[in-house]
């Protein structure tokens, strides 16, 4: 009787002991859940991605006017003309320029372009990347890669369309 009732107490010691240590385990979870959400959050570069898609109907703009990417790394970029106007009437292009290009003197230049899709090729230095002009419902993928952090400017170049066909693509 003697033994069984030490084992009892041990038994009893020991589940107390568990519960305790329960309660300050579940404690602890309480006050961890903070930085595990704060580590949660991608950094940066998870939440760019290098894939990159942009439009524009048969009014002169771009659907979006503000690109993100990372530099250093190759850059897919699908530009989509989602009108049905003719080249000749409302065609689209894609530059992206490189930094301190004056775009209204670019401009001008590809005014005299349009047998090069109205790429001027005297300004060739100043583009990082182009698609070619396209029709209504025509699209062109191009890759590039931009190994400098910062902002570009993009530009249509077709006459007239880039005093509204501009954007920005920022480089991180
Ligand atoms: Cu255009």
């Amino acid at each position: 009787m003697k033994k069984i009732f030490s084992i009892t107490a041990l038994v009893t010691v020991f589940a107390l002991t568990l519960s305790s240590c329960g309660g300050g385990n579940e404690n602890k979870s309480e006050t961890a859940t903070t930085p595990v959400e704060d580590v949660m959050v991608p950094p940066v570069e998870e939440a760019i991605s290098n894939t990159l898609s942009l439009s524009a109907h048969d009014q002169m703009k771009f659907d979006k006017t503000e690109l993100k990417a990372l530099a250093g790394k190759p850059i897919t970029l699908t530009f989509a003309h989602i009108g049905t106007m003719d080249r000749n009437a409302m065609g689209h292009n894609f530059i992206l320029l490189k930094q301190g290009t004056n775009i209204d003197d670019f401009v001008k230049k590809a005014l005299t372009a349009k047998d090069n899709d109205y790429i001027p090729k005297s300004e060739s230095d100043k583009i990082i990347a182009h698609t070619k002009l396209l029709a209504g419902g025509e699209s062109d993928t191009i890759e590039f890669t931009v190994p400098e952090k910062g902002t570009y400017d993009f530009i249509c170049s077709f006459p007239g369309h880039a005093a509204t066909m501009r954007g920005k693509l920022i480089v991180q």
